[in-house]
C-alpha cells in the first residue's frame, strides 16, 4: 500500500506549523501513520542546508545558489524520507516543497520557471504532492505574525514587493493546478482553517479508501 504526500505551502506567518500540528492529530486518530517534515530541511544533509540558506549574517545570495541549495536539500528529502515513508504507507505531511521555489525563487526573485522545472524533474524524479494546502493571506497580516516572533531569516528581510509576488506565484500555480490544490484564507482563526483543511483531507483519504 503506499501512502500519501500532503504539502503546506503559503506565505511567513501564514500558519503552516500550527495547522500541521492539528492535521497530525486528525490523522493518527483516523489510523493513519503519520510522518511530518519540513523543507528546507527534514534529513541531516538539508538542516545543514537550510542553516546556510536561511542565516541572515550570509547577505546577499545569488538567486540561483539559493534555488539550487533548495533543490539539493529536496534531492536528499525524497531519496531519503518521501519515497521510503510513502512505499511504507506513511501519510506524509510537509511544511513546504517544490511549490516554493516556485513561488520564492521563481515569483519572488524572478529565475525562469523552465529552469526551475529541469530541476524539480532531477531532484524529485516526478514526485508530486498529491493534495497541496495553500494558507493564503494578504502579505502584511502574515508579516505582522511573523514579526511578533522575533528573530528574522535571511529571506524574511525581504521587501513587501518580493512576498507580494511570492504570493501572486502561489495562487497562480494553484489556479493552473485546481485538483491537486486547495486554498485556504488563513485569516480565518486556527479552529477554521483546521476545518478547511481536514474537508480536503478527508476527501483525499476517501479517494484512497475506494
Ligand atoms: N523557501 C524558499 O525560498 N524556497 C523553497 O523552495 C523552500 C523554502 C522550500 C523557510 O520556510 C524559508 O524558506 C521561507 C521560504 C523559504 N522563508 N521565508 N520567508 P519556513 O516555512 O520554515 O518559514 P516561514 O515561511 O517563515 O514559516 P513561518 O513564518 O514559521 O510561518 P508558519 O509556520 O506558516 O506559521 P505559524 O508558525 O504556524 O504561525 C505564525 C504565528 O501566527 C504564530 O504566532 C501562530 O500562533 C499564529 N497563527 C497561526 N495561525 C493563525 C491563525 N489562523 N490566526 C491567528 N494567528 C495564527
Amino acid at each position: 500500500m503506499s501512502g500519501r504526500l500532503i504539502t503546506l505551502e503559503g506565505g511567513e506567518g501564514a500558519g503552516k506549523s500550527t495547522l500541521l500540528s492539528g492535521l497530525r492529530e486528525h490523522l493518527e486518530a483516523a489510523g493513519l501513520r503519520v510522518l511530518c517534515t519540513r523543507e528546507p530541511g527534514g534529513t541531516a544533509t538539508g538542516e545543514r542546508i537550510r542553516a546556510l540558506v536561511l542565516d541572515p549574517a550570509q547577505g546577499a545570495m545569488a538567486a540561483e545558489t539559493e534555488l539550487l541549495l533548495m533543490f539539493a536539500a529536496r534531492a536528499q528529502l525524497v531519496r531519503e524520507v518521501l519515497r521510503p515513508a510513502l512505499a511504507a504507507g506513511q501519510w506524509v505531511l510537509c511544511d513546504r516543497f517544490t511549490d516554493a521555489s516556485y513561488a520564492y525563487q521563481g515569483g519572488g526573485r524572478g529565475v525562469d520557471p523552465a529552469r526551475i522545472a529541469e530541476l524539480e524533474a532531477l531532484a524529485t524524479q516526478g514526485l508530486k504532492p498529491d493534495l497541496t494546502l495553500l494558507l493564503d493571506l494578504p502579505v502584511h497580516h502574515g508579516r505582522a505574525r511573523a514579526n511578533g516572533r522575533g528573530a528574522v531569516d535571511r529571506i524574511e528581510t525581504e521587501d513587501d514587493g518580493f512576498f507580494q509576488r511570492v504570493r501572486g506565484a502561489y495562487l497562480a500555480r494553484a489556479r493552473a493546478e485546481p485538483a491537486r490544490f486547495r486554498v485556504i484564507d488563513a485569516s480565518a482563526p486556527p479552529a477554521e482553517v483546521l476545518r478547511a483543511a481536514i474537508e480536503a483531507v478527508d476527501a483525499l483519504r476517501d479517494g484512497a479508501r475506494s
